[in-house]
């Protein structure tokens, strides 16, 4: 489509009601649209006009009129006539891809779009004007749309009855010189719908990534010619029928399941009743659904010094009134809690008829010491580390290094027995027990 025609306007004349700056302008590009020689039955998206308007500062696309130099007539060849503006790739793609505004209505000859207030800003908009053909037209009849000269009869800036050429909210008008497709387009009837589908993926972009193992794709099909038969979702070119739906796939989705990761080639084809058939374009599409997972360490956390020799069965045991942590006084009267119940239980299970209450005051006194350890002899593992450990006397733990080594000490059933300890606690062991395998002494046991 090569430029035709550049005109540049200055408002020089105002006129009653219209409020513009002295000096606006706006320029128009036309552009020569290549032509086919026929346009066929029940078609659509036929391109005849193409023109951009370049505000200098925004402006608003009000009303459109057009004529058919041609013969074609409406009713017998032309069903409507649809203006667009670009969207998508630049440039005409029509269905589910550029953006109607506006159907004409045909009056007196004149083809006229009214109220489309489509907004322009300064970096401008390009409008198409496509036109929609009927079933049973008369061959030969002819297709050459024209923007005709600006006549704002009235003067008044807008369009009315009549008038003709192009309308802006600004009140600029044009062409100033008549705008005419290069040549006439025929109306060729046939027999049989050649033309396949037109099908467009409305919600995939190039290289987009989905984050899911499902993903409903939506499209839009329409067929040239006469009507869709069946559309197919295709992935790696394994194509899957789409659901039938009630508009002939005019819009419809398709629910994508059970996706691999990786990357995927994405695209729908649509046949119609005569089997013709084409494809959307092609998207490649990455599917990541594995989660960012932060990786646990292997080894456990730097040990702590061993602990002190306390023995933790011989004390006392206290709690607030009101609250259900409980501590350990050792013989040295420092406090130590347990972090978990699962620690109090390793010594006296459910058994709490030791625990005394005492005052706020008298607990405040007990200076606060370490964690009370598992008892010597139990099993325990925190989640990120995926080891058991048998903990022996005075916090310090040994890594059970074998399924075997623990069903020789601890017996068939050691796994029930294993304790989680949440990983804050972790440090309160010290890891420089004997690994246990199966041929160690185990005291406790
Ligand atoms: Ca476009
Ligand atoms: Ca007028
Ligand atoms: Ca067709």
């Amino acid at each position: 489509m090569k430029k035709i025609i550049i005109i540049a306007l200055m408002l020089i004349l105002g006129f009653p009601g219209m409020t513009l700056a002295a000096g606006e302008s706006v320029s128009i590009e036309y552009y020569q649209v290549t032509l086919p020689d026929y346009f066929y039955p029940s078609t659509f998206d036929n391109l005849v006009l193409d023109f951009m308007v370049l505000p200098e500062t925004t402006d608003t696309l009000k009303d459109l009129v057009v004529k058919n130099d041609g013969s074609a007539r409406y009713i017998y060849e032309i069903s409507k006539l649809v203006l667009w503006e670009d969207a998508g790739m630049p440039g005409f793609q029509g269905f589910a891809v550029d953006n109607p505004v506006g159907e004409a209505e045909y009056f007196n000859g004149n083809w006229v779009f009214t109220n489309v207030n489509s907004a322009i800003t300064s970096a401008g908009k390009r409008y198409f004007v496509s036109v929609e053909t009927r079933k049973n037209g008369t061959a030969a009849k002819s297709f050459q749309f024209a923007i005709p000269v600006y006549n704002d009869a009235n003067l008044n800036g807008r369009y009315d009855a009549g008038d003709e050429g192009i309308f802006l909210d600004s009140g600029l008008g044009f062409p100033m010189t008549k705008v005419t497709s290069e040549k006439g387009v025929a109306f060729k009837d046939y027999l049989m719908d050649i033309h396949a589908p037109v099908s467009v993926i409305t919600n995939l972009k190039q290289g987009q990534v989905i984050d899911k193992n499902y993903f409903s794709i939506l499209g839009a099909s329409k067929d040239q010619g006469y009507s869709v038969m069946t559309v197919e979702l295709c992935v790696d070119d394994v194509c899957h029928a789409v659901p039938e739906n009630n508009n002939n796939y005019l819009t419809w989705q398709y629910d994508w399941t059970a996706i691999s990761d990786g990357v995927h080639i994405v695209y729908a084809k649509a046949t119609d009743v005569n089997q013709n058939s084409a494809e959307s374009e092609r998207y490649t599409v990455s599917v990541e659904t594995t989660p960012v997972v932060v990786i646990p360490p292997v080894t456990p956390p730097t040990d702590n010094p061993p602990a002190t020799a306390i023995d933790y069965t011989v004390g006392r045991w206290v709690k607030l009134a009101d609250q259900k942590a409980v501590y350990f006084l050792d013989s040295s009267n420092t406090r130590h809690a347990y972090p978990t119940e699962k620690v109090w239980k390793s010594y006296w299970g459910n058994d709490f008829s030791k625990v005394t209450t005492i005052s706020a005051t008298e607990m405040a006194s007990f200076e606060l010491g370490r964690n009370v350890p598992f008892k010597e002899g139990t099993l325990m593992k925190i989640p990120s580390v995926p080891k058991v450990y048998y903990v022996y006397n005075n916090a310090v733990i040994g890594w059970v290094k074998s399924e075997n080594a623990a069903n020789v000490h601890f017996g068939a059933g050691w796994a029930k027995t294993v304790v989680d300890l949440p990983e804050s606690f972790f440090t309160d062991y010290s890891t420089t027990g004997p690994d246990i395998d199966a041929q160690i002494y185990l005291d406790a046991n």
